[in-house]
């Protein structure tokens, strides 16, 4: 099994996999960070893909800011309202599905997500840390109130979009203010908590697996080289090269939904 999936996940040699597998097994603090590419095989486009359809013209970077959202409320949450849609009609694939059962394998450890999708939960991951927030939360742009009514608005949105007429966001029920998506835009900070969580299993982790992201994203990025500094290895799975190829440990270049099984397997062949 494992010689098999080796050889679909094109172009990784053997031996790297079972370099990091063997790191795995042995690590006693692991740490999971994951950006798009992991839900790429879901069918979910990457940030840094080109848009298709109805937002072909738009650069995401130009939509995910707080100034996109102030010039054109409405088209910006019809983005969302979009992409809430095709995330309601995806499933976990098969790297979101080996990411949990490899804490069956090694122990339960903390998994930092870039992902604003819910793919890791619905895959069976626990101790999931979104740093850029939640794609179905909502709260106030203003008082900042969470909004939890916005489902059911949000159809009616959605069937104005269908037929044409413009979608804008519901209003706030405390000030009358624009709800907005709860996620984190370029110049907004991170929750406070979620960043502290994850640079604190940075700081102590002695693995970290770092799939699918660009790593051009800060402070997310800064991640992998906290657990260089403090001594951890860094092992990275993705099919193009990154910014971090140079700092990494080991470069496992390929898709997640090839390698994280393998590298499963390999992991299960450490502990038999
Ligand atoms: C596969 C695959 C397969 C394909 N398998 N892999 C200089 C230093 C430090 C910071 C800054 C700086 N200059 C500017 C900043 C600030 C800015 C920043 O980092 N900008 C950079 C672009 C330079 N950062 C911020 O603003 C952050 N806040 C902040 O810093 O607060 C402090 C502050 C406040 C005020 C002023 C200044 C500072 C906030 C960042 C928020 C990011 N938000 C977004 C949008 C979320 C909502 C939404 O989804 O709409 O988060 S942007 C976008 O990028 C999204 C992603 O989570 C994030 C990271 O992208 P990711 O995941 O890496 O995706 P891609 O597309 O880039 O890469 C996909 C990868 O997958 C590729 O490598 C593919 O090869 C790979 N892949 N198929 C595995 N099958
Ligand atoms: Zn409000």
């Amino acid at each position: 099994m494992l010689r098999g999936q080796i050889a679909d996940a094109a172009k990784v040699k053997t031996g790297d996999i079972r370099k990091a597998a063997k790191m795995l097994a042995a690590s006693r603090r692991a740490l999971v960070m994951t950006g798009a590419g992991i839900s790429a095989e879901s069918g979910i486009p990457t940030f840094r893909d080109a848009q298709s359809g109805l937002w072909a013209k738009y650069r995401p970077e130009d939509l995910a800011t707080p100034e996109a959202f102030q010039r054109n409320p409405g088209l910006v949450w019809r983005w969302y309202q979009q992409r809430r849609r095709d995330l309601r009609r995806v499933q976990p694939n098969a790297g979101h599905k080996a990411l949990a059962r490899l804490a069956e394998r090694i122990g339960s450890y903390p998994l930092v997500t870039q992902n604003v999708d819910d793919l890791h939960e619905r895959a069976g991951s626990e101790r999931v840390i979104h740093l850029h927030g939640e794609l179905f939360g909502t709260h106030c742009f203003e008082c900042l109130a969470p909004c939890s009514e916005e489902a059911d608005t949000a159809e009616e949105k959605d069937r104005a979009t269908a037929t044409g007429s413009e979608a804008m966001p519901p209003r706030c029920v405390h000030c009358g203010a624009f709800i907005r998506p709860s996620v984190v835009w370029f110049g907004e900070m991170l929750p406070a908590a979620a960043w502290a969580e994850a640079e604190a299993a940075a700081q102590r982790c002695d693995v970290l697996l770092c799939i699918g992201t660009s790593s051009l994203v800060y402070p997310a990025a800064h991640l992998p080289g906290i657990v260089l500094e403090a001594g951890g290895q860094v092992v990275q799975v993705n099919p193009e090269p990154t910014a971090l190829d140079t700092r990494a440990t080991i470069n496992l270049r390929g898709k997640a939904g090839e390698i994280l099984p393998a590298l499963l397997d390999a992991v299960n062949e450490q502990n038999t």
